[in-house]
C-alpha cells in the first residue's frame, strides 16, 4: 500500500469513528477501529521518518536538564525565552536543516538547565503541517515540556494537546502497567490484576487481536482504551509537562480563571506569566527546577568549607554513589564512606555508604582511602 491509500484509510476511520455513536453494542467495534487507527498512523510515522533520516532530529543536550518550550507561533515563547536565560548562552540556532531550534541556559539554584525555543505548531502539526513532524519527532528528548497557551485563546490546549497526542507524545501521564507475553499458541488470554472501570477483558482481546495472536496480557492498571492500544505501539514516549499561561496582562480576572479552572481538571502543573511585565518569572523557575526534579547537593570536602555556591546537581533518587560518579571515578574507587547532613539523613554527619539516597540541599562529604 502506498502512503497516500494509507492516508486515505486513516481518514476513514476517523470518519466512522466520529460518526459512531458509542455504546455498549459499539464498543468493540470503536475499540477495534481505534487499534486499526493507531497502527496505520504508526506505519505512516515509520515511512517519514525514514525518509528523514540522517538530517539529525536529535537535540545536542547540554546543561544539567533540557527544556522545550512549545506552543502556537506568536503566544511569547522568544520573550519568555529572552528574560529566561543569558544572552550569551543563546549563541547560535541548531539547524534541524528543516527546523531552527535556539537553545539558551538559564542558570537556577546553581544548576544550568537548557531551554530550547522550539518553532510554533500549528493544527495539523503531527501531519507534517508547518514542519511539524520535525519539531514533534525532536520534542520527544525534552526532560520537561513548558506548554504555553495565550491567555486569550480558550481552546489552544486542547488544539495542541491532540497534536501531541498524535505525534505519540503523552504529557504528564506514567506508562502504564501492562505486561504483554507472546506465545506459540492459545490464542489471547486476559488477566485483571485491579479493577478495571474503562475495559472488560472482551474488550481488552478484542483490540489486543488486532496487534497479537498468541499472548498473555496482564492489566495491573485501570486503563483506558487509548492507554491500551498505546501499549501496543512503538513510538510513544512519556515526557512530563508544565502549563504555562502567558500574556496574562492582556485579559480580564474571569477570563483567565475560566482559563485556570478547565486546566484544573486535568490536574497538570500550572503557571501563570506575562513574559512581557515580566510577572510570574521567579516562581515560573522555581516550578522548572523542581519538576525536573533536580537536587541541589552542597558538597563539603574534608577539613574544608561548605561549597554552597556551586552545588551538584543530581536528580531526585540519585545516591551517593552517583554523586561520586558525576564528581571523578576516583571517588568510587577509593570510597570508605560518607557522611550527610541534611533531609535525608537521622542526624548530623551521619555516616552512609554508596547506596544511601540523597536530597535536596544536603551537604555531603566522601571520604575517600589515600
Ligand atoms: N501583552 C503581552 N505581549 C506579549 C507577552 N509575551 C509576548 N508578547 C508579545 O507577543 C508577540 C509575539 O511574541 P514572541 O515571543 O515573538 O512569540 P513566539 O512566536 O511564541 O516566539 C510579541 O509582540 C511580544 O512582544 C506578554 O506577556 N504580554
Ligand atoms: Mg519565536
Amino acid at each position: 500500500m502506498d502512503t497516500s491509500q494509507i492516508e486515505k484509510q486513516i481518514k476513514d476511520i476517523e470518519d466512522e469513528i466520529f460518526n459512531t455513536q458509542k455504546n455498549k453494542a459499539t464498543e468493540h467495534h470503536i475499540g477495534k477501529l481505534k487499534a486499526k487507527l493507531a497502527k496505520l498512523r504508526n506505519e505512516i510515522d515509520k515511512r517519514k521518518s525514514a525518509g528523514a533520516k540522517g538530517k539529525g532530529f536529535a537535540i545536542k543536550k547540554s546543561g544539567d536538564a533540557t527544556v522545550g518550550l512549545i506552543g502556537f507561533p506568536s503566544i511569547g515563547k522568544s520573550t519568555l525565552m529572552n528574560k529566561l536565560t543569558d544572552a550569551d548562552s543563546r549563541v547560535g540556532s541548531y539547524d534541524f536543516t528543516t527546523i531552527n531550534v535556539i537553545p539558551g541556559i538559564m542558570n537556577h539554584n546553581g544548576a544550568r538547565i537548557q531551554l530550547l525555543d522550539f518553532p510554533g505548531l500549528i493544527s495539523g502539526a503531527s501531519e507534517g503541517k508547518g514542519r511539524g513532524r520535525e519539531i514533534l519527532s525532536a520534542i520527544r528528548n525534552v526532560d520537561l515540556v513548558l506548554f504555553m497557551i495565550d491567555a486569550q485563546h480558550e481552546n489552544h490546549l486542547d488544539l495542541m494537546t491532540l497534536e501531541l497526542q498524535k505525534a505519540g507524545l503523552r504529557l504528564n501521564q506514567r506508562k502504564p502497567d501492562v505486561v504483554v507475553k507472546r506465545t506459540g499458541q492459545g490464542g489471547i488470554n486476559v488477566t485483571a490484576a485491579t479493577k478495571l472501570t474503562y475495559l472488560n477483558e472482551e474488550l481488552i482481546k478484542s483490540i489486543a487481536s488486532e496487534y497479537v495472536i498468541n499472548a498473555n496480557i496482564i492489566v495491573r492498571d485501570d486503563i483506558t482504551e487509548d492507554q491500551l492500544i498505546d501499549v501496543f505501539i512503538q513510538n510513544i514516549v512519556y515526557v512530563p509537562a508544565i502549563v504555562i499561561i502567558n500574556k496574562i496582562d492582556l485579559v480580564s480576572k474571569e477570563v483567565l480563571l475560566n482559563q485556570i479552572n478547565k486546566i484544573k481538571q486535568k490536574s497538570w502543573k500550572l503557571i501563570e506569566i506575562s513574559a512581557l511585565k515580566r510577572k510570574g518569572l521567579d516562581r515560573l523557575r522555581d516550578i522548572i527546577f523542581s519538576e525536573l526534579k533536580l537536587m541541589r547537593i552542597y558538597m563539603k570536602p574534608v577539613g574544608k568549607q561548605i561549597d554552597y555556591n556551586e552545588p551538584l546537581i543530581l536528580r531526585e533518587g540519585n545516591t551517593v554513589n552517583d554523586a561520586c560518579e558525576n564528581l571523578h571515578r576516583d571517588f568510587k574507587n577509593k570510597f570508605r564512606y560518607a557522611t550527610v547532613t541534611g533531609t535525608s539523613a537521622k542526624h548530623d554527619s551521619q555516616k552512609v555508604g554508596l547506596d544511601h539516597k540523597l536530597k535536596d540541599k544536603d551537604i555531603l562529604t566522601i571520604v575517600t582511602t589515600r
